[in-house]
């Protein structure tokens, strides 16, 4: 195989300059590559990149910014798009003139050295003037923003407390309801989440409904939104808060105002006890005997705080900080092997056996 084209017998092209007097002749490397010595990863870069950049025009983009779904989270997508304009304004602007000076000004053979300039005090002032403008049309619109998307909230919004734990999220609402990871809001209605955390810093964020916010022990910080269409909007923990921090997923789901309302009045409801004999009742036996519930309460029947309220987990779509769906087989799993799921998890492994197990899944799942 022919790996390089020998050197011909005619000279290599040279370009001979004079510098300083003496003269100078640049040889260039004329070694040229035949197509099958190019290694397969070389040849098919372009296409790698090309994949890749297409792999980012696909879909579902569950988390993008840039389809927002309530005021707060429209106020910054028109920022970035005011942003976006003047940098692109920016970017051609110095392309254009940086092009055109590379091509006017190239070396051309037998031309005479340019001229050599000191110092342009006119120029330097307006290269310092135009960028302090232009941080000032960035300053102005961004600061406005942060006014209106920190303010303080109406006094008839919506209050529900946002606690956060490793690696879960705890939702309180007015009324005693206490529910995890998936936050249940009413369509249009002003939501003012007041935000702390029990253990370590972590971070709140749904991006089509709003921007970041630290939730810190010891102090409460404030989202305040009002979403405008009904769905399900996706969100995670963005501060790094320990081993499962990429697991502490969250969800809003936007509700109409019946459904929000059906939603809350059956959360606030008490569960029906388990009938005589049935295997509920045995799962709710177990639920004590293997100490469930010195971790998480069920209103009625225990009162542990370590854990998330399982009260109504039967009507939770997924657990464990929403990485499995709420289905038998994900909740026996899921109760198996704690760690095995969610590494760092803080739920023991409670050795059930499989017959209890069977029994405590459908106690949970009756749990609605
Ligand atoms: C030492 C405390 C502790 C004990 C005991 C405990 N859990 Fe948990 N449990 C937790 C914690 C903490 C979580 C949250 C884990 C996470 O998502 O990171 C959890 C999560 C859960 C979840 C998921 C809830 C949701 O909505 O995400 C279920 C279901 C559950 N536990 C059931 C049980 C059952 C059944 C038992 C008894 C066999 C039990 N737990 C014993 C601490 C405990
Ligand atoms: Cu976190």
């Amino acid at each position: 195989m022919k790996r390089h084209a020998t050197l011909g017998q005619s000279p290599p092209p040279a370009l001979t300059a004079s510098v300083d007097g003496a003269t100078v002749r640049c040889f260039f490397p004329t070694t040229s590559r035949t197509l099958d010595a190019v290694p397969l990863y070389r040849s098919s870069r372009w296409l790698t990149l090309a994949a890749l950049a297409v792999m980012g025009c696909g879909g579902p983009f569950p988390q993008s910014t840039l389809a927002p779904a309530s005021g707060y989270a429209r106020e910054i997508d028109g920022l970035f798009g005011t942003v976006f304009k003047l940098m692109m304004l920016v970017f051609v602007v110095v392309e254009v003139l940086l092009l055109f000076t590379i091509i006017r000004h190239r070396h051309r053979p037998g031309a005479a050295e340019p001229r050599h300039t000191h110092g342009h005090t006119v120029l330097e002032i307006a290269w310092t003037i135009a960028p302090a403008l232009i941080l000032v049309f960035v300053a102005v619109p961004t600061i406005q923003t942060i006014f209106k998307t920190q303010a303080p909230a109406p006094a008839d919004a919506l209050k529900i407390q946002v606690v956060a734990h490793q690696w879960w999220w705890e939702y309180r609402y007015p009324g005693g309801v206490v529910t995890a990871n998936e936050l249940h809001v009413p369509l249009g209605r002003t939501v003012d989440l007041e935000m702390t955390s029990a253990d370590v810093i972590h971070s709140f964020w749904a991006p089509r409904l709003f921007g970041k916010r630290d939730v810190i022990p010891g102090h409460t910080n404030h989202i305040v939104f009002a979403a405008d269409s009904i769905g399900e909007y996706m969100g995670q923990c963005v501060e790094f808060c320990g081993a499962s921090h990429a697991n502490m997923r969250l969800r809003v789901l936007v509700d109409s105002d019946t459904a929000f309302a059906a939603w809350t009045a059956a959360q606030a409801a008490t569960p029906r006890a388990p009938a005589k004999n049935s295997v509920e009742q045995r799962g709710q036996d177990a639920f004590r005997r293997y100490g469930c519930i010195g971790c998480h309460t069920v209103t009625g029947v225990s009162t542990g705080i370590i854990g998330p309220n399982l009260t109504h987990v039967g009507s939770r779509t997924t657990i464990a900080g929403g990485m499995l769906p709420s289905a038998a087989d994900m909740l026996g799993k899921w109760i198996e092997n704690p760690q095995g799921v969610k590494p760092g998890a803080l739920m023991p492994r409670m050795g059930v056996k499989p017959d209890d197990m069977t029994a405590l899944v459908a106690y949970l799942q009756s749990l609605k």
